[in-house]
């Protein structure tokens, strides 16, 4: 792409490059050039034009461009696609809407949704300023144990929370909490046979740079209401995609459940679980192998929960 061509050239600069200069590198005429330009300043990179000069890049687009998360990005096979858009509905639907064509790991990435989800239908307030975006995964397991995978990328994202000097915890199953207050959500859309896997499409929403985030629910957070600034969320989303990929590799291993069951406020406390069309209190014990949360009723039989909410009593 052009851009990122011109791009490159500027960062490397110390000083002004030359219209003609950037026209004879690129094989295009100096319009063309200038075209690109605005377009660069479009997507919130300030480029100063100077008569004579030429072009000198002053400051890097803050908006989270596939150009700009790529470059640096030490993954195997996350993120190796990256849609970005602008504005969208949701980027869990229109990953669905693509996922059984796309390679694994292809992420779509929006600075704002204006129909952001959550499970059961509920909504998921996604204005600009945070990280939202969802992830096409191919895991070759049995899709019973894909309750595995929200927690994977659950504790990733607080691997990548811990980068910052935060501490954030998990409540069961897919919510990322910082001193009780859900600054993260996770969501899984599956298509799967009998026996296999077709994809899964986990959506992720982090309240990054989001001022009062008390607006969006009554116990969120968000990384700069906690830190008092904003975050870099591009260095933020190479770590994290980083962390998924290091975790998603170690899905077979003991150590992510003992990773987990470290960091998961909801075990051994008094919980209410309402799961499908019922609802009732008990104490969880234990997460198992496959990702579900055992549970102890008070006639002391045992109960395996593998979705729906669980909220601490006590
Ligand atoms: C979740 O649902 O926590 C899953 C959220 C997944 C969002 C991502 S963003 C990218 C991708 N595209 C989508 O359209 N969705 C995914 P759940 O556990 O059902 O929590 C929903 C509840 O969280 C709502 O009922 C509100 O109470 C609360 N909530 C809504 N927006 C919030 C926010 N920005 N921060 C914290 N809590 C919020």
């Amino acid at each position: 792409m052009n851009i990122v061509r011109i791009l490159e050239i500027l960062k490397n600069r110390e000083g002004y490059v030359s219209g003609e200069e950037l026209s004879k590198e690129l094989g295009i005429s100096r319009e063309a050039v200038w075209k690109n330009i605005l377009l660069l300043k479009r997507y919130g990179y300030v480029i100063e034009a100077k008569k004579g000069k030429g072009y000198k890049l002053i400051a890097k687009s803050k908006l989270l461009l596939t150009w700009e998360i790529q470059d640096g990005l030490d993954t195997e096979f996350i993120g190796k696609k990256i849609i970005h858009k602008m504005s969208i509905d949701s980027t869990q639907d229109l990953a669905i809407s693509i996922a059984d064509k796309e390679e694994e790991g292809t992420i779509i990435i929006a600075e704002e949704q204006r129909r952001g989800r959550g499970r059961r239908g509920r909504v998921w307030h996604a204005p600009k300023g945070g990280i939202w975006f969802s992830l096409i995964l191919k895991p070759e397991i049995e899709p019973w144990r894909a309750t595995l995978l929200p927690l994977a990328v659950g504790l990733a994202i607080t691997d990548t929370i811990a980068m910052l000097g935060l501490e954030a915890t998990l409540k069961w199953p897919n919510d990322v909490m910082i001193n009780d207050r859900k600054v993260s959500g996770i969501l899984l859309d599956m298509s799967s046979e009998q026996d296999k896997i077709n994809y899964i499409v986990i959506g992720i929403g982090i309240n990054a740079n989001i001022d009062n985030p008390s607006r969006y629910a009554d116990n969120a957070t968000s990384l700069k209401d906690e830190l008092k600034r904003d975050i870099d969320r591009i260095d933020f989303m190479r770590r994290l995609l980083k962390n998924i990929e290091k975790r998603y590799m170690q899905l077979d291993d003991e150590q992510l459940l003992e990773d987990y069951k470290k960091r998961c406020i909801t075990l051994n406390k008094r919980v209410k679980v309402r799961s499908f069309d019922e609802e009732y209190d008990a104490d969880a014990v234990n997460i198992d192998r496959d990702g579900s949360l055992i549970v102890v009723l008070d006639d002391n039989s045992i109960r395996r929960v593998f979705a729906g909410d669980v909220s601490i009593r006590i």
